[in-house]
């Protein structure tokens, strides 16, 4: 009998991921491997292309947190000509940044992550006035959890349950037993999944608002920002303050409630408060609020000890290639990186659904490179961010993790966990909601008394250049290195959050983040991983950042056969 899980694709993540997990008689998972499938190419398709152009075309990697790769490139350059950039437009910039975290983190909770907690098929059987008094003990004003408002849900949701028309409900793992909300719960959940996609579309227009349309902005340019009518216009410095304020409601009465309600329903569930991951974590400056000057400070810690913080070194980041595939002969730094393609085929095993390709453990098994920081895995994303400026202190991370231990009841360990790193997310968007308005605050003082958005940089021709830039993405710190020569880009290397946390083991059998959290997870049926799903879904994947690569010669890579 064989003892392999294959789930390929997991399914409501941007691009293919594959996970393969082997169990134990218990069905305990003792070996795990990430796969992404998906091969593309916008690090080679950046070499001898402008610096100007840089931040246009590495928006492209992703659909998703386009406005990550944006800034990142278009800072990357900057720091290697030494372009000024004016207070003004690094606000903006940093105000866009907010509205791209508010996206991508509600986003995951509801539409990408939300049907692992939350069971829709449950919420029928719900009865909506004992779910309204329910909402009332998550929140002292709920929204959108009114007796009427949760019963028309239910009629609606019936109602494509009736026609057969599931829609985005279809072919879940619906009734695994560790789903542990109760029907009133689950009712409650799926209103405000609904409720998620009016706020998803509005955290776009604030997107807009500076950048001129979403996804793919327009107005970061080297050396500024062109949205200079928009920063001086009372109107539309007024409409982001109320969309701003319309969010802060959504997420503190339905984002921070429901999780919460997570905490209180998964208390004691072994698969989302228990497991392992690498401990390791990493985070960049994010939310400016004057020059110089961070809401949320860098720092990497290690094994998990909260009592120590160092400052990132970008200068100890590599990546390995062992498993992934690319050919190189050792870990490279990204200014000497290479993407050069060497593709080896899976091998056929048995696995619990029959034969099927399955990873060589030996060779080559993903597209994502496996970086590392000084040799050791870097968990990355929100959960980083918030444990290192809570072990570095930052008043307004302790209030807003010391107020959620507090009224969830879950142990300072808990952080650590599928449901700390879900949670992360929530906690990030609250601390930006509560205190990154100084943002804002800082640019109308300052364009009392200054007006500027651009400072004209140049490039000489006879000079090589070389720079690089960090940003905190949704999903974590987002680095990218340029070199400059003959005013072209020489070599261009993107180290994204998604390969942080999904890389394959490396050449020293140290393995990372994705793989790490899923060794010692039971699952308790498993023809439907629900358990491994959740898990990696916590880390809110995007496969086509961690690739950024494209198979321009159009070669078939791997066959699926959809049922
Ligand atoms: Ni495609 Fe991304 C973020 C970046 S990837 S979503 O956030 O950079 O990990
Ligand atoms: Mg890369």
């Amino acid at each position: 009998m064989s003892n392999r899980v294959v789930i390929d694709p997991i399914t409501r993540i941007e691009g293919h991921l594959r996970i393969e997990v082997e169990l134990d008689e218990q069905n305990v998972v003792r070996k795990a491997w990430a796969s992404s499938t998906l091969f593309r190419g916008l690090e080679v398709i950046l070499k001898g292309r402008t610096p100007y152009d840089v931040g246009l075309l590495v928006q492209r990697i992703c659909g998703v947190c386009t406005f990550s790769h944006y800034l990142c490139g278009t800072m990357a350059v900057e720091n290697a000509i030494g372009a000024q950039v004016p207070l003004n437009a690094k606000l903006l910039r940093s105000l866009m940044m907010d509205s791209l975290h508010l996206h991508d983190h509600m986003v995951h909770f509801y539409l990408l992550a939300g049907m692992d907690w939350i069971d829709v098929v449950s919420a029928l059987s719900a009865d909506p006035a004992k779910a309204a008094q329910v909402a009332m003990k998550y929140s002292d004003v709920p929204l959108g959890a009114g007796e009427g408002e949760l019963r028309a849900v239910q009629e609606k949701v019936k109602g494509f349950v009736e026609s057969g028309k599931l829609g985005p409900f279809a072919n879940a793992y619906w009734g695994n037993k560790t789903y542990k909300f109760t029907p009133e719960q689950n009712l409650i959940g799926l209103a405000h999944y609904l409720k998620a996609l009016e706020m998803q579309r509005m955290a776009a227009e604030m997107m807009a608002i500076w950048g001129g349309k979403n996804p793919h902005p327009q107005s970061i340019v080297v050396g500024g920002i062109t949205s200079v009518r928009d920063m001086l216009s009372p109107a539309r410095l007024q409409e982001w303050a109320q969309k701003w304020s319309t969010m802060k409601d959504f997420v503190e009465r339905c984002y921070y409630a429901d999780i919460l309600m997570a905490a209180d329903a998964y208390q004691g569930e072994e698969t989302v408060l228990g497991g392992v991951n690498v401990h390791n974590f990493m985070a960049t400056n994010e939310l400016l609020i004057g020059e110089d000057n961070y809401l949320l400070k860098q720092g990497v810690i290690r094994n998990g000890d909260l009592s120590k913080v160092e400052d990132v070194d970008p200068m100890m980041i590599e990546e390995d290639v062992t498993h992934s595939w690319y050919s190189a002969k050792a870990p490279q730094h990204p200014w000497n990186g290479t993407t050069i393609p060497e593709h080896t085929p899976f091998v056929e095993r048995d696995t619990i659904y029959g034969k099927l390709p399955t990873v060589d453990e030996a060779g080559k098994y993903s597209w994502v490179k496996s970086p590392r920081y000084n040799g050791e895995p870097m968990e990355v994303g929100p959960l980083s961010a918030i444990l290192v400026n809570y072990a570095r202190g930052t008043p307004e991370v302790v209030e807003v993790v010391d107020e959620f231990l507090a009224k969830s009841g879950l142990p300072k360990e808990a952080l650590f966990t599928t449901l700390g790193r879900t949670a992360a997310r929530m906690l990030h968007c609250i601390v930006t909601m509560r205190h990154g308005n100084r943002t804002f605050d800082a640019l109308v003082t300052n364009i009392n008394s200054d007006d500027s958005t651009y400072i004209q940089p140049t490039i000489d021709a006879d000079k090589e250049y070389k720079g690089f830039a960090m940003v905190e993405a949704p999903r974590g710190l987002l680095s990218h290195w340029i070199r400059i020569k003959n005013s072209l880009v020489e070599n261009y290397q993107a180290v994204v959050p998604t390969t942080w946390n999904a890389g394959p083991i490396d050449g020293n059998g140290k393995i990372g983040p994705y793989e790490a959290s899923l060794l010692g997870l039971k699952l308790s049926d498993p023809k439907k991983p629900l358990e491994v799903v959740r898990v990696i879904h916590s880390f809110d994947p995007c496969m086509a950042c961690s690739v950024h690569v494209m198979d321009y010669k159009g070669q078939s890579i791997s066959q699926f056969r959809i049922d």
